[in-house]
């Protein structure tokens, strides 16, 4: 596995758009839009234009701000053991380069830090600075299909969660394997766990083992989702 940048060139050939049709914004793709016309969230996000076009960052917390304390472990489920060697992120669905990699090739990307607020729905929240990959370098690894419009994460403990394109490549959405300067606890979701701003803690998945990439949501949408709760769960 060649884990090398992938161009801006080389990104529009293999996913199939042409400058012009990046120009254009999407002008033109009648089908694109009949089928972002029928859901309820905005989701006229084009997959080349988020990776090339980044969003505009959220305000940070600076050092003196963490509460290293106040994150309180929420785990549903059960704790699973993950041997780290063995461990592997697959990345699938409609990419032209699924990805499976190991931790060593993960910690290889350029390490992304961030101090955010992380809020959970149950009534507590706690500013946390975390440490990983930015997703949006990853999943530009895996070459997507244009029409890619949703991420499905899977957890090694049964949890599972589905965020739209846009907040998946927001530039401040990680996989992150550092809490607060060190590697990240197991209850909190080592090897890998999600983190970013702009998500409620439900969204938040640990120990994530498989990143699909899809046109379309299934009806099962999340752990918590699957029972009542809001699927798209912005801040
Ligand atoms: N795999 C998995 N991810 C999960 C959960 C879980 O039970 N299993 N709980 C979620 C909830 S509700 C919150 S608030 C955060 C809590 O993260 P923490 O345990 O690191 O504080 O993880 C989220 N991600
Ligand atoms: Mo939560």
């Amino acid at each position: 596995m060649n884990l090398i940048h992938v161009q801006r060139r080389q990104f529009l050939k293999i996913s199939g758009l042409s400058t012009l049709s990046l120009l254009m914004g999407g002008c033109g793709t009648p089908a694109f839009e009949d089928i972002v016309g029928q859901l309820s969230q905005p989701l006229n996000h084009q997959v080349g234009e988020l990776i090339f076009n980044p969003q505009k960052p959220v305000p940070e917390f600076s050092l003196n701000e963490i509460q290293p304390e106040a994150l309180i472990v929420n785990t549903f489920r059960y704790t699973p053991i993950i041997h780290a060697e063995k461990y592997r992120l697959v990345i699938d669905g409609e990419v032209n380069n699924p990805l499976s990699l190991s931790m060593a090739e993960i910690q290889a990307l350029p390490l992304t830090s961030m101090i955010i607020r992380h809020v959970c729905v149950e009534g507590w929240a706690a500013i946390v600075q975390w440490g990983g990959i930015s997703l949006k370098e990853i999943i530009a690894l895996a070459e997507p299909k244009a029409n890619v419009q949703f991420a499905y994460f899977k957890s090694a403990d049964g949890y599972y969660e589905s965020w739209d394109i846009a907040s998946v490549l927001h530039p401040q959405t990680l996989l992150a394997y550092q809490k607060n300067g060190e590697p990240l606890p197991v209850n909190n979701g080592a090897p890998l766990r999600l983190a970013s701003p702009i998500k409620l803690g439900y969204k938040q998945s640990k120990w994530v083992t498989k990143i699909s990439l899809v046109s379309n949501l299934s009806p099962f949408k999340g752990y918590w989702e699957d029972q009542g709760y809001e699927w798209f769960a912005g801040l």
